[in-house]
């Protein structure tokens, strides 16, 4: 073992024992769970556009006529009837959208492994994104490395031996005990192809092969198996698709593996490094290590985490972990991470491992800008695109709006009706507006205009719903109705409870985020004036933050009680993170308020669920409040993180996992004011160490390092030209006019 590698990589000294141990490996489209049993091999296999079912028009065509009376409800406070009629007229018919499925397993069975395996060791290299997995039996040392590759659209297995001719193996395919598998053939003699339906009205067929390329020995097939005999070593190629790219599934993955077993292994895996060190490489992280820990397996050392040890070196590779699942689950071209990542072994998976918009799948991309996998924010923009049209027909039905909506889920077809009956979630029509800030984000890390240009037009069409559905309320303010504040109940002065509501503070935060967006946007790209006042006199008339009567950030209009003060979502804080209208420096009571909400989240339990605690980490980087982030960072690996490191809401859910890392990335850097600021939250004991390669608002990639908390050397390098300015402990505030391309050097 190399220590320079070790906050690089996770490894154990025994086998998965079941799949919130095994590891993931992903090329956006394709992923499989390794879990790296010594003679039954199991790899669990997914792809990302394998789900239940076609698109539908799930839009209630009710909603429109009834929405005068149950606004008139809800501003009257009959509740009670308010939600018995939204549950009828609102839901989407049926309620829910669509599900993730798995692909399917694939099984290896070795033979001569009768005897127990010596000196075993399972990996997941995050410096090259490949798995690997050794160990002795019957005098034989054995090798498997694993990685799903990107420029070659195939999982790809690679067995060896340090004797010849000692490889024998049978594989099959598998879906849920073979009875989701609709027929597996066999394939020339080396390979199969196992093919069905995903089932439902329109949904998509789907297939995979599988090809071993052997050296040495024999290939053939019997009945579902492959059988490799005395081989000295065998590449398993494997390709999956379905109807979402491909017309006939079968002849894509069968050509697909044609094509790649003419190509050296040698090739396949330079250029799977080369692609994937091309942006992983991008970001280096280096905290204070203890040797004494560095040599322990990735389960031990998270065990003594929670038993109260510290342990940088863990906390480091927990961040360089996010970047890698972000580049294994994210890649241009694949849809965006869903809530599993693209990881799922359930046919009924958790909320359909789909994508929630009122929070997780946005949380999946806090880190694309800052940790400089902007490419990986792709999939997500597409799925907004996607989202338009539908969204157009759901704004014009349910609301009789123009512009587009959605409201808190979409699924692989992007639909935008509502999903599940589920009041504190469910009626709630601003999840495009908030994936459209994105967009945005995308546009103020990067500053390409051409991008901009395009994405102006879908977050315009976002703005341009959200200006017809808010009303007027009685004083001439422009308010939501119906909405919540996601998922959170209040309660009246009489005790009665509700959820449905007038006016969240967070839909207030987000239209003002949209529309400003779109202010600037419009000035940049030098269009629309007229809908830019427009957007300003909306403004005016929008009710501002409040602070409550416990000196908090009021989350409704009105200064209700909350039913669960602990609750795990903390919407009304969006303007603290992933907003800015909340800054320490520019707005210090509304932060003070923010820091007073959290206190008291915290102090009846919040923080419960893994994405929950991430998001708190964010909201006290932001609060500048070191001691508190890193509190919240060693929570989050103590109570919600398995021994994969896979975030557990519980049961797993990925966005805490990407979430935590955007975290710890805003601990070192933070860029949402009019300056960039390093070390705004660093912990006392990270008082050494160095980042390369994050990156700031404006268009600058950051490479700093410091000492005893404060910055010694800062390298900015910009991508356009314009006026940077930065700050930091140790380091005199500077101002400079930067060139596009140059770098410049300060010292603290
Ligand atoms: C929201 C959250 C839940 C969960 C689900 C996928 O409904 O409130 O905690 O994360 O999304």
């Amino acid at each position: 073992m190399k220590s320079k590698e070790h906050s690089q990589r996770l490894w154990y000294s025994e086998p998965a024992q079941n799949w919130n141990e095994a590891l993931p490996i992903g090329n956006g489209r394709l992923g499989a769970m390794i879990f790296g049993r010594v003679a039954e091999e199991k790899l669990q296999l997914n792809e990302d556009s394998v789900w239940y079912g076609g698109p539908r028009d799930r839009n209630n065509e009710d909603a429109l006529p009834h929405l005068p009376k149950l606004r008139q409800l809800i501003l009257e406070g009959k509740l009670r009837e308010a939600e018995e009629l939204a549950a009828m007229t609102m839901v989407g018919l049926p309620e829910a959208q669509r599900h993730y499925l798995p692909l399917g397993d694939l099984l290896l069975s070795f033979s001569g492994h009768e005897q127990p395996a010596e000196n075993y060791q399972r990996e997941l290299d995050l410096e090259s994104g490949i798995s690997q997995v050794s160990y002795s039996t019957g005098g034989v040392r054995y090798t498997r490395e694993l990685f799903a590759s990107f420029p070659d659209q195939a999982i790809v297995v690679r067995i060896t031996a340090d004797r010849k001719n000692a490889i024998s193996l049978k594989a099959r395919f598998n879906r849920q005990n073979w009875r989701m598998l609709e027929k597996t053939e066999k394939w020339n003699d080396s390979g199969l192809v196992m093919g069905g339906e995903c089932g439902g009205r329109g949904g998509n067929s789907f297939a995979a092969a599988l090809k071993a390329v052997t050296e040495d020995g024999t290939c053939r097939n019997i009945g579902e198996y492959v059988l490799v005999e005395g081989a000295s070593s065998v590449t398993l190629l494997l390709a999956a698709g379905t109807t979402f790219r491909h017309p006939d599934p079968a002849l894509y993955a069968k050509r697909q593996l044609e094509a790649l077993s003419m190509v050296p292994y040698e090739e396949l895996l330079a250029r799977h490094v080369a692609d994937y060190r091309s942006l992983y490489g991008r970001t280096t992280l280096t905290l204070p290590e203890n040797p004494e820990l560095s040599g322990l397996p990735t389960s031990e050392r998270l065990n003594r985490f929670r038993q109260g040890g510290e342990d940088h070196g863990l906390i480091t590779t927990y961040f360089q972990y996010g970047r890698y699942l972000l580049i294994a689950s994210s890649r241009p071209g694949s849809l965006p991470a869903n809530l599993q990542g693209i990881w799922n072994d359930s046919f009924t998976p958790a909320w359909d491992s789909k994508f929630t918009i009122n929070i997780n799948a946005q949380m999946n991309y806090w880190p694309a800008e800052l940790c400089n996998l902007a490419e990986c924010h792709e999939p997500l923009f597409d799925l907004i695109e996607r989202m338009r049209e539908p969204g157009r027909v759901t704004a014009k039905v349910m609301y009789g709006c123009g512009g587009f909506t959605a409201h808190h889920n979409t699924d692989i077809w992007a639909d935008t009706a509502p999903q599940d009956t589920y009041l504190p979630a469910s009626f709630w029509p601003l999840g495009a507006a908030w994936l459209c800030l994105h967009m945005w984000e995308h546009y103020r890390f990067s500053q390409d205009r051409q991008y901009l240009a395009n994405a102006y037009d879908t977050m315009k069409e976002s703005a341009q719903f959200l200006l017809d559905y808010l009303i007027e309320d009685e004083s001439g303010r422009l308010i939501t109705c119906p909405s919540v504040s996601p998922e959170n109940t209040y309660q009246l002065p009489g005790g009665e409870s509700g959820v449905l509501c007038a006016g969240a503070s967070m839909d207030f935060q987000i239209i003002e985020a949209l529309f400003k967006a779109c202010i600037q946007s419009a000035e940049i790209i030098g269009r629309d004036e007229a809908f830019r006042e427009e957007l300003r006199s909306a403004l005016n008339r929008l009710p501002g933050p409040q602070i409550g009567k416990y000196g908090q950030i009021q989350e409704w209009m009105e200064d209700y009680e909350e039913v669960e003060p602990g609750h795990r979502h903390i919407s009304h804080l969006f303007a603290l993170y992933p907003g800015d209208a909340f800054t320490v420096e520019h707005t210090p009571e509304l932060a003070a308020a923010a820091r007073t909400t959290l206190e008291r989240r915290l102090a009846s339990g919040g923080g419960h669920t893994g994405w929950s605690r991430a998001w708190i980490i964010n909201f006290w980087a932001r609060l500048q409040d070191e001691g508190k982030a890193y509190t919240n960072v060693r929570a989050l690996l103590e109570h919600s993180t398995l021994p994969n490191l896979f975030d557990n809401h519980p049961p797993f859910q990925i966005d805490g996992n990407f979430g935590g890392t955007a975290g710890i990335a805003e601990m070192l850097l933070q860029s949402h004011t009019d300056r960039i600021r390093l070390l705004p939250a660093l912990p006392a004991d990270w008082s050494e160490g160095s980042v390369k390669g994050l990156r700031a608002r404006g268009g600058y990639t950051l490479d700093f390092s410091w000492a005893d908390g404060h910055v010694t050397e800062v390298i900015v390098t910009c991508t356009v030209s314009g006026t940077c300015r930065l700050e930091g402990p140790g380091l005199a505030p500077v101002s400079f006019a930067g060139e596009a391309g140059s770098s410049y050097t300060f010292t603290g």
